[in-house]
């Protein structure tokens, strides 16, 4: 087998980084967008253009309660085909638009939704739709001051807030579904004439009407390259335009290699000539700047401006493409263009960032909790080849000192790529190899793709062909058989039920009446890759379009929602490992809206370049905003060997993204992180251990993602809405709510960097302690970056738990002290969370955990710091899917880490030495180094005072006074 993927490798890996555009449709190759780009073209040229969509006014049927509408809505240009329009508002003020083809020759695709959505969201009672001659209009909104207008003729959809648009669809005309029709003779004439009106681009042709074009583009079969697509259903595409007129930035719809701040695709300027392509595929050393397709898609848009935030999320699971262009700088227009499926678009309020995230994660969830060893640092590459080799490395970070929690297997230890099935040759004792690694709470994931070798021995494939739970060929007869790392291969249909019990079947550990991996522990973790589907024989290295799914579905209605299946249920089949459940951990590939409930995604094959580590951060920071935070790229790059300096810079991005794994491609040499020369190998060592002792920060910024859906980095926009200076930054974020300000180094020989600072607040250097004064319109300053330090400032008025004992695995840091960072703002005062919990179970949803609040405040002249239980103060809030109204802080937990302290106190920009610290009335140690105060505007170094072991629990309530 060996030789099976090496050939591969030398077919698939080319000498020098470039991606195989060729492999990849451009739009002019998609008849569907070439058909969408022609239409929007027309509509253009044409000043008359009028979409021909319009709701019947004798159709409109309010629901008894008032609270939603349907209403029939024709097209004047094929006035026998019918479709219907419902339109509803949430109880969270989300308005949801679906349109769909009425008694069509088919049924379009309409579940997509369905596997995004966590639950059908409830309507809201309050708001009452009111129904006039030429529209029908709901005004809601605390301040009601949201007024949703559904107007007939054009069809438009129009959201506005005070008074101002703020979300318009078909607002150009560019409304068009495709409805179903049987294949044209060639004789038929067009149903209606093409308007009389000259300044119209006047078209009349066989069966379509002229706003269709002249010719049948594609509309019956499609090839690209060798592969023909037999489309039986003929065209189905989906076109809407959704325009933001007082928005002048849009955001989000990863996944995609760019800028944050979403460069143009049509307009004079346009950065790019091809729209944003949402396709899932396996891009091959994919480009650093393009708006081409990659993994995963979640097509969901923000669109900001100083005065508002809103959203919309277009609920589509087949391929789509978005134009986005700014007629001016305060506007956006955007146009999606959809292969098949219903029109089903979310419009999201707002007014801010944060109701933006809190809106959208209500729909699709908020992101799971995950363990808290899942944010210590992960280390792979393809492949450690035996269980000694795994021994060997362990053995070597604990020679080294150098903390690591995970230990990951790619490809090579299945045999023929038999996922679940380990190669004795090579990993002759996997259970005990995982026991070994195990011992001091390490964890072992290890990779299960989405093909299966097509073997009778093979128990897995076995058992999903007697089942019946295979995908099938064009027609629906035959299982599909397609080329992959195991050769020939077939795919689990995963929107098969049938196969859900099953798959979940194979995780368990304990012998049973059935097949299932004994062969492995309940402390083994999953990676799923290739989930695209990636089929190295099939078109654009994916399936067929033609291939059928359950319910005799195409693949091409599902294909974007395909991956996000098997994560999920890769992360059920975990968690029913054990009973109780364990949290789970499943990284996957590809990726849909609301996949971030089940685990960590990470951005593929990168290139070991400066431009890649460049835009991984960006791309990571997009995921964030796409409601999936918990995301990471290689460390290292997949490809090429990074010299030290690349290598040394590219730890320092991953201890700052959620998901923090090395990973490398099978051809590189070995950089695991103590084979480097000294310093690069001690700065290594260093900045692990920083990772470790941030890990309270962010295990607490992914209690507040999980509950309120705020993503755990957050770029400047969100973080001040309003500061237009910060609107394109996407090179520095915000760390949750910690207050940490991050911009790591993606370029060589950086000794210093400039980071914007969007407030005349203090920010202190966390290593130098110096202090930066930012100004209200917004300041650039200046901070050293030599190669042993990640730039990143805390935000005066944070503060920072840490813990600082150097250990060889998170597990080891459970009993282990903190530390407090105190950095006061210009008025003195500051304040931080701590939330904890046993990091791996579900006993915090039973109310097993703390969630502290340390606070410094000014009293008179005196400061005091002080920490107080915020379980308690705020229980409904405390973590996600319970309503702990009765919180107790005495839990189990709390009562487990009861003797856990707080061994230090660091005080930043305290203006005068104190005369005493004391807590109870007892003086404490402390000692005072005299420097620049929080509320004075001199640069420097702050003053310092550090307090040490004050006698006080993590988990208690405690007081210190400062006296000044
Ligand atoms: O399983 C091998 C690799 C994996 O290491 C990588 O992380 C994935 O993105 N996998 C892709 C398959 C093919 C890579 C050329």
């Amino acid at each position: 087998m060996r030789a099976l993927s090496s050939f591969l490798l030398l077919t698939i890996v080319p000498a020098a980084f470039a991606v195989k555009s060729q492999d990849f449709k451009t739009c002019a190759q998609a008849a569907f967008c070439r058909r969408g780009r022609a239409l929007s073209a027309r509509a253009q040229e044409s000043q008359a253009w009028k979409s021909p969509y319009s709701v019947d006014p004798s159709s409109v049927a309010v629901s008894p309660e008032q609270a939603s509408f349907v209403a029939a809505v024709k097209s004047s240009l094929y006035p026998n085909i019918k479709f219907s329009l419902d339109v509803r508002v949430h109880d969270d003020g989300v308005v949801r638009v679906r349109m769909d083809e009425v008694d069509g020759l088919r049924k379009r695709y309409d579940e997509a939704a369905s596997w995004a959505l966590t639950a059908e969201p409830t309507i809201s009672p309050d708001v009452k739709w009111a129904v006039s001659k030429k529209d029908v209009r709901a005004t809601y909104g605390a301040k009601n001051d949201i007024e949703v207008v559904v107007s007939y003729d054009p069809l438009t959809v129009i959201l506005y807030r005070g008074g101002k648009a703020q979300v318009v669809l078909n607002g150009r005309g560019l409304l068009h579904m495709e409805h179903f029709r049987t294949k044209a003779t060639g004789e038929e004439k067009a149903p209606v004439d093409a308007p009389a009106d000259d300044s119209q681009v006047v078209m009349q042709v066989n069966n379509r009407a002229w706003f269709e074009g002249e010719e049948e583009d594609g509309f019956w079969e499609e090839k690209f390259g060798s592969w023909t697509d037999s489309k039986p259903k003929g065209p189905e595409s989906l076109s809407i335009d959704i325009n933001f007129p007082n928005h002048g930035h849009v955001y989000g719809i990863p996944q995609h290699a760019t800028r944050l701040d979403l460069p143009t695709t049509t307009g004079e300027n346009a950065h790019f000539s091809d729209p944003y392509r949402l396709y899932n595929a396996d891009v091959f050393e994919y480009l650093a700047d393009s708006p081409m397709s990659l993994y995963g898609s979640i097509p969901f848009m923000h669109a900001h401006s100083a005065e508002s935030t809103v959203a919309i999320f277009n609920a589509v699971g087949s391929e789509t493409w978005i134009d986005v262009g700014h007629p001016s700088a305060t506007s956006t227009e955007t146009h999606w263009i959809s292969e098949s499926g219903i029109l089903d678009v979310f419009i999201m309020p707002g007014p801010t960032p944060a109701d933006v995230f809190a809106q959208y994660t209500r729909l699709t969830g908020t992101p799971a909790l995950p363990a808290h060893w899942a944010l210590a640092y992960h280390q792979c590459r393809w492949n450690y080849i035996s269980s000694d080799d795994v021994r060997d490395v362990q053995r070597r970070f604990d020679a080294e000192d150098m903390p690591v929690d995970v230990f990951w297997l790619d490809i090579e230890y299945a045999e023929e790529h038999k996922y679940f099935i380990w190669d004795k040759k090579t990993f002759p004792d996997p259970v005990d190899m995982m026991h070994d690694v195990e011992a001091i709470g390490r964890k072992m994931v290890v990779i299960i793709d989405p093909h299966l070798k097509r073997t009778d021995d093979y128990p897995v494939y076995k058992e999903a062909k007697e089942l019946g739970v295979l995908v099938k060929s064009p027609g629906g007869e035959n299982n599909y058989e397609g080329w992959c790392w195991s050769g020939s291969s077939a795919w689990i249909d995963f929107f098969n039920p049938s196969s859900w019990d099953w798959w979940k079947s194979l995780f368990i550990t304990e012998q049973g009446d059935k097949w299932s991996w004994t062969e492995s522990t309940v402390d083994t973790y999953i990676w799923n890759d290739m989930n695209e589907p990636s089929i190295f024989n099939g078109p654009e290295i994916s399936m067929p379009r033609d291939n059928v799914h359950h319910g005799g579905w195409e693949h091409r209605d599902i294909h974007n929602i395909n991956g996000v299946l098997l994560h999920n249920l890769t992360s059920q089949a975990l968690m029913s490992r054990t009973d109780p459940p364990r949290r789970p951990f499943v990284l996957t590939r590809s990726f849909y809206a609301g996949s971030q409930r089940f685990g960590a995604m990470w951005t593929g094959d990168n290139l070991g370049t400066w431009e890649h580590m460049a835009v991984g951060v960006k791309m990571v920071l997009v995921n964030n905003i796409g409601g999936f935070s918990f995301a990471g790229s290689d460390v290292g790059g997949f490809f090429g060997n990074p010299e030290p300096e690349m290598l040394v810079r590219w730890y320092g991005v991953g201890i700052f993204s959620p998901f923090f794994r090395a990973h490398a491609h099978i051809d590189t040499k070995r950089r695991e992180p103590y084979l480097l020369d000294e310093p690069y190998k001690s700065i290594l060592r260093s900045l692990l251990r920083l990772r470790y002792s941030l890990l309270p920060v962010w295990y607490t910024a992914f209690r507040e993602t999980s509950v309120t859906g705020l993503p755990v980095l957050r770029p400047h926009w969100v973080v001040f809405p309003k500061d237009e200076g910060g609107f394109s930054l996407d090179d520095q974020y915000f760390l949750g709510s910690s207050g940490l300000l991050v911009k790591p180094i993606t370029d060589k020989g950086v000794t210093e960097t400039s980071i914007y600072l969007p407030e005349d607040q203090v920010y202190y250097d966390y290593y130098s302690y110096e202090a930066y004064r930012g100004a209200s319109k917004g300041k650039n300053v200046t901070v050293p970056a030599a190669l042993d330090r990640v730039p990143f400032l805390v935000r005066g008025g944070s503060i920072v738990p840490t813990r600082e004992r150097p250990r060889r695995s998170s597990m080891l840091m459970k009993r282990d002290p903190f530390t407090l960072r105190v950095a006061l703002d210009t008025s003195g005062a500051a304040a931080g969370e701590l939330y904890l919990d046993d990091g791996e179970t579900f006993s915090h949803r039973d109310g097993k955990f703390i969630w502290r609040k340390f606070v410094a405040s000014k009293q008179h002249k005196d400061l005091r710091i002080k920490s107080v239980d915020l379980a308690a103060q705020r229980p409904g809030e405390a973590v996600d899917g319970v309503a702990l109204s009765n919180y107790n802080g005495a839990n189990d937990f709390a009562k487990d880490i009861a003797t856990v302290r707080v061994e230090r106190v660091v005080v930043f920009g305290l203006s005068t030495k104190p005369k005493s610290v004391q807590v109870g009335g007892k003086e404490l140690y402390w000692e005072y180094t005299p420097g620049v105060a929080s509320d004075t505007k001199k640069q420097g170094t702050a003053s310092v005072l550090v307090i040490k072991d004050p006698g006080v629990g993590v988990s208690s309530d405690w007081e210190i006074a400062v006296q000044v």
